[in-house]
């Protein structure tokens, strides 16, 4: 083992390497530098975690829901002991800056508080069956082996929105981080383990998708699979489970359309298209990457958002002086410059961006401008497929329902929003348009409190809210006879 390699899996309470010894550089996608050096698990040490929270099952599942909960607010204390910290770790890793990670950190402690808070009220569900000598009860037990797979882009959030309910409902689980961004996971299992999280519960596991993350789904011993990630990986994931019957909850990303209507507030309108897609230079599921606007305004407000997009400060996220950081891999770079050539070739009209920085002190980083395509339409690939870059097509309507159709025209359904000042054509089209989540004149805001998820292939299931602690559990009816006699039936 070379020195400096950080034993990154954490099976059954210890810290290892792999197996087979194997290790992956995590790269600074500012500058290209390494920032750390990783076990990279494989097939056996997949097996070995599995295992591990097997065992750890019949113990955790029996812990009052009160220990758990009380659990989860203590992981939530130490992260923000260690916020600062844990927010330069994943700006390292991801890129984002260090505005973006601290915000994230507060996200993901107000997502173990909400678990905490809502799995120490939940109680059983009484049913009246007719009968006052029958109890018939519905209770909640936790489903068991969870296998937890994360993306890239919001590294540390992304995967508690999976631990908190899971570990809150008394599942035990293995984490896999996407191998690109593996740091702050690293460090949530530390505070977690420094929490008292039992050997066994949470542990990590780090590596390749096709060959650690596919061992880890296709395993007899795991009850549910929770993804985030792309649609392809998603739907191969669902297959490989299938044979096992595990239960999977998959959030599959979106190509999300975000309607402007000619009467709603300019200011706000030219903002929010603006953050709304380039934030994190547009590596966010929910990005609201099809503008899709009224005609009467479309040249104006593509005016605006163009001159706002122009003065977005791109640079390493560990200078306050950035606005947004870079694309996070110069594979995936890669794929958001297909994505302009062919939005080119399609005939979009590229008004603005659509070529690298040529600024010296960006050179090593993989940066991306923010680009914007107008005279868009519904059959270019550069408007239905998920580019999960800085890239923003506009289509125009001129009428309410042309641009619900536009809206609801996609294979995707995660988030959807809509500006308007009219408050009843607001609600109209909000109830129309088919997508997880809908913003009324806002974008891209989320509450622990409420679930999240994608109609369509955005995926299945939901996380945050009531329903992201049920992904986690199982339903069970108790029905007791308290005054038992025969039957009298044969
Ligand atoms: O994701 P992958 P990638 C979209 C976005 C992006 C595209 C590809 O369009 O360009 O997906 O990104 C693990 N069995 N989103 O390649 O491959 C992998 O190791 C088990 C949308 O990074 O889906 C990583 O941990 N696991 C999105 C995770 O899956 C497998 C966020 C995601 O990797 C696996 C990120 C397999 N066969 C990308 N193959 C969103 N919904 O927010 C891969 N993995």
């Amino acid at each position: 083992m070379s020195d400096g390699v950080q034993p990154a899996l954490f099976i059954d309470g210890t810290w290892r390497h792999a197996a087979d010894g194997a290790t992956r550089e995590v790269i600074n996608p500012a500058d290209g530098s390494v920032v750390a050096v990783v076990a990279e698990a494989g097939p056996a040490d997949a097996a070995a975690a599995v295992s591990a929270a097997r065992a750890a099952f019949p113990s955790w599942s029996a812990t009052a829901v009160a220990e758990r909960a009380e659990m989860c607010n203590r992981i939530a204390d130490l992260l923000l002991r260690d916020r600062d910290e844990i927010a330069r770790i994943e700006t390292l890793d991801t890129g984002k800056t260090l505005r973006e990670s601290q915000i994230d950190i507060d996200d993901v402690v107000s997502v173990f508080r909400f678990y905490a808070r809502l799995a120490a009220v939940q109680s059983d569900r009484l049913v009246d069956v007719g009968n006052p000598a029958i109890v018939s009860r519905v209770v909640r037990e936790p489903i068991g082996v969870c296998v937890l797979i994360a993306p890239w882009n919001y590294p540390l959030l992304q995967i508690v929105w999976k631990i908190a309910p899971a570990l809150a409902a008394g599942c035990t689980m293995v984490a896999k981080p996407s191998e690109v961004t593996p740091l702050s996971t690293i460090a949530l299992v530390r505070l977690a383990h420094e929490a008292g999280v039992p050997a066994g519960v949470l542990n990590l596991i780090q590596g390749s998708g096709a060959a650690v993350g596919a061992a880890l789904v296709d395993n007899a011993d795991v009850d549910m699979v929770s993804f985030t990630g792309g649609a392809s990986t998603g739907a191969s994931i669902a297959a490989a489970a299938a044979p096992h019957v595990s239960r999977v909850a998959l959030e599959l990303g979106g190509k999300n359309p975000h309607l402007v209507f000619a009467d709603a507030d300019w200011d706000s309108a030219v903002d929010a298209v603006v953050t709304g897609v380039f934030l994190h230079s547009g590596q966010v599921c929910s990005s609201g990457t099809r503008l899709i606007v009224e005609e009467s305004i479309a040249d104006d407000l593509v005016a605006a958002v163009v001159a706002r997009a122009e003065k977005i400060r791109f640079g390493n996220g560990l200078d306050p002086a950035s606005q947004t950081g870079p694309l996070v891999s110069t594979a995936h770079r890669d794929k958001v410059e297909a994505y302009v050539a062919l939005g080119i070739s399609e005939g979009a009209v590229l008004m603005t961006g659509g070529q690298r920085p040529t600024d010296p002190a960006l050179a090593a980083g993989y940066f991306y401008p923010p680009t914007v395509f107008d005279r868009c339409d519904r059959g270019m690939r550069i408007v239905t497929e998920e580019t999960f870059g800085p890239i923003l097509t506009v289509e125009r309507f001129t009428s309410e329902e042309q641009a619900i159709e536009l809206g609801n025209d996609t294979t995707y359904g995660l988030a959807a929003g809509v500006r308007t000042g009219d408050t009843a054509r607001a609600e109209r089209v909000a109830r129309a348009l088919r997508h997880g989540t809908v913003w009324v004149n806002d974008f891209g805001v989320y509450t622990a409190a409420a679930e999240w998820g994608g109609f369509g292939r955005s995926g299945n299931g939901r996380e945050l809210g009531p329903t992201g602690l049920a992904e986690y559990q199982e339903l069970k009816h108790i029905w007791t006879n308290t005054a038992p006699g025969e039957v009298g039936w044969f």
